[in-house]
């Protein structure tokens, strides 16, 4: 039995991996094993022999077991080790020459035009993007009969059964994010919204999920001219020209009075958009002075306070500025079109480091 002990704790202290344990396991306290036959002379032996021998082989084979054990665990740490050791990666060291992923066209643009309005005083706000009926609609000056509603092609989430609740939507605008931020900032108060938007509609320039930017700024005697320079500024920055001439048309919407839609200046020479020069006209955004019942509905008093509010399409932008021909590429996931239309990722949109480069 020593014989027995020493051959086996030997070969599992030397065991190399956790197979060849197992094939020693087999062999030494399996069904068949080593133990297990010595275990059956015990029937061949007087009483006397068999209650020396008994205990003995049973002590033999927990020690066996638990060197197996041991040996087991051993072996697992040393390849967590091993692993550790190979695996390891220094996450300080400057990111490899080949390019192997570029920030979005929208996330450019998005970036580009937060940092705009930051420079102007504009911060970010965000919310959800299942919003209440209430807060994408009604608040926004846009009741259950509006045609707007309907307009607005909206996608509507599922009720229980017997809710009669109204139910919560795929926010059709950012809009909302402007609500909350009344809600929670109150005023005065200068935020740009931008965020995906949804509306059940699909061809050649809609896509069923797009992005938007819009802006609020609330204050004291607050007018059309101060939103005039903010969109004026805002374009030349964004395109990044000198000077540019904007063309206010008045328009309609619900949540504004008065209401303008915004065109620039352009000449389309060669199918390439230049911005601020020649005689055509690009509509770029809507505008107007926020209406007092979306003001109240902010829990804000439209008599002490006054705002402008503007909207704008950002994959639009992005188009019109990068030369992006077709709206559809945006969400294909296109690594050819990524390469080519995407930014270098530590390249940071600043006003004085250059939006664009
Ligand atoms: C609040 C008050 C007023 C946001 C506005 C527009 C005009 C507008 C469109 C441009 C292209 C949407 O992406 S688009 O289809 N937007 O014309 N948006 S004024 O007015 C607000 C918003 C929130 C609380």
């Amino acid at each position: 039995m020593d014989d027995l002990r020493q051959k086996y704790i030997e070969a599992i202290a030397n065991a190399a991996d956790e197979s060849a344990l197992e094939d020693l396991r087999v062999q030494a306290v399996g069904k068949k094993g080593e133990v297990a036959l010595k275990m059956r002379e015990l029937g061949k032996m007087t009483p006397e022999e068999r209650q020396v021998m008994g205990p003995k082989l049973n002590a033999l084979k927990d020690e066996i077991n638990s060197a197996l054990a041991a040996k087991k665990s051993a072996l697992a740490d040393a390849a967590l080790d091993e692993r550790l050791r190979t695996e390891w990666l220094d996450v300080t060291l400057p990111g490899r020459g080949r390019r192997q992923g570029s920030i979005h066209p929208i996330s450019q643009v998005t970036e580009e035009v937060a940092a705009i309005f930051a420079d102007m005083g504009f911060s970010v706000a965000e919310g959800p993007q299942i919003e209440s009926d209430w807060h994408n609609f009604d608040a926004l000056n846009i009741p259950g009969h509006h045609p707007a509603r309907a307009e607005m092609d909206t996608f509507y989430m599922h009720r229980a059964e017997g809710d009669n609740r109204p139910p919560h939507v795929l926010r059709t605008h950012t809009s909302p994010v402007q609500i909350r931020s009344m809600e929670i900032a109150g005023a005065p108060l200068r935020v740009i919204c931008p965020g995906r938007v949804y509306r059940a509609d699909y061809d050649q320039t809609h896509t069923p999920m797009f992005h938007q930017v819009e802006g609020l700024a609330i204050d004291k005697d607050i007018s059309m001219a101060n939103l005039k320079w903010v969109l004026e500024e805002f374009v030349k920055a964004f395109f990044e020209v000198d000077d540019v001439e904007l063309r206010f048309r008045a328009s309609h919407f619900p949540f504004t009075e008065p209401s303008a839609e915004v065109d620039i200046r352009c000449s389309w020479e060669g199918g390439q958009l230049k911005v601020g020069e020649g005689d055509d006209w690009l509509e770029i955004l809507g505008s107007g002075m926020v209406h007092p019942k979306v003001l109240m509905a902010g829990n804000i008093d439209p008599a002490a306070w006054q705002g402008f509010a503007f909207g704008m399409g950002i994959d639009r932008i992005a188009m019109l500025k990068y030369g992006i021909p077709d709206l559809r590429a945006f969400f294909d996931s296109d690594l050819r079109w990524l390469r080519h239309y995407g930014f270098a990722s530590l390249d940071t949109p600043t006003l004085h480091g250059g939006l664009s480069r």
